[in-house]
């Protein structure tokens, strides 16, 4: 077999995953993009906002499997509709979320940029903090859950949007446009782990702002593009949000020019909430190959056509 590592990243990072699927013991050739592979001879392609589009000449092609969570990097490639999909899910993919969203909330809560000054200025600055119990969860896929779950046991009040009703222990799940309306009103903190879709395109805007009554803070690690960038700010200003904390954007990276980075109440980090361990997706796309060659499903399948 073949493996075609069709990414968007700095040159020194493709070279490491292609050391690391030698370190894992696989010995079959990775191609990169721009490198003169036989197109017939890949078997499995591993996506990241991939730069290939004419796909003809790739008549071996098994699997796509998605190097992260998030998929709508792959609904443009123009992959042939019968390609199985796969996106990219595990416990260290988990484990890094809910360590950046518990972290975030404590941080927000503490307020440690005030704390960082305060310390830079050899400052005693104390203050009793900024303190908040309900949060919202818009999207319970393997996210979702497992941050939820460890809300839960923070002690937070945690209930959790999404399509079809969730069974999770200590999570209220709410659904449709009621339950979303019910959350929105008693939540202190609004994450969103939301897959981008048509339906989610711009979700977090004006109109959602409107329906909140205790000035959350939104944190978003879904997609930049869920977030109507343009309705932030005037949310802040006149009191409807009291801050936001976000890790993904519409273009990436943020762009300079950009109001959110100079705003006192808006955090940026840079999509770094949680990253695919390179060795966790490589095991899971040769295991997920094997399962398709043997005429199974891979794990974590995705439908390209229902955009998740
Ligand atoms: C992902 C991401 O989709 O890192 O996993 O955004």
């Amino acid at each position: 077999m073949a493996i075609l590592v069709d990414m968007t990243g700095s040159e020194s990072r493709l070279d490491a995953i292609k050391t690391d699927f030698k370190r894992l013991g696989i010995t079959d050739p990775v191609w990169l993009p721009g490198e003169d592979c036989d197109p017939a001879s890949i078997e499995l392609v591993l996506a990241w906002k991939p730069q290939q589009r004419d796909w003809s000449a790739y008549t071996g092609v098994k699997l796509v499997q998605s190097w992260g969570a998030g998929v709508d990097h792959l609904l443009d490639a123009g992959f042939p509709a019968d390609w199985p999909v796969a996106r990219f899910m595990g416990q260290s993919l988990k484990d890094r979320m809910v360590r950046y969203v518990c972290a975030q909330l404590s941080n927000w809560q503490l307020d440690m940029p005030r704390l960082v000054q305060a310390q830079n200025e050899k400052r005693w600055d104390w203050h009793d903090g900024r303190w908040g119990e309900q949060v919202l969860i818009l999207g319970l896929g393997e996210l979702g859950q497992s941050v939820a779950e460890a809300l839960v046991v923070q002690g937070y009040k945690v209930s959790g949007w999404s399509q079809s009703p969730k069974q999770l222990g200590g999570v209220e799940s709410l659904t449709g446009k009621s339950g979303l309306n019910a959350g929105l009103a008693r939540a202190d903190y609004l994450i969103n782990l939301l897959p981008l879709t048509s339906a989610t395109r711009a979700l977090l805007g004006s109109e959602l702002w409107a329906r909140c009554k205790r000035q959350p803070v939104v944190m978003n690690v879904g997609r930049g593009a869920s977030l109507a960038e343009d309705d932030l700010i005037p949310a802040l200003e006149v009191g409807l949000l009291s801050g936001a904390i976000l890790d993904v954007f519409e273009t990436e990276p943020l762009p300079p020019e950009s109001p959110f980075w100079s705003h006192p109440n808006i955090w940026i980090t840079p999509h770094i909430a949680s990253i695919s361990d390179p060795s966790d997706v490589i095991r899971l796309s040769i295991d997920n190959l094997r399962q398709v060659r043997a005429g199974g499903p891979p794990r974590y399948p995705v439908d390209l056509s229902r955009e998740y």
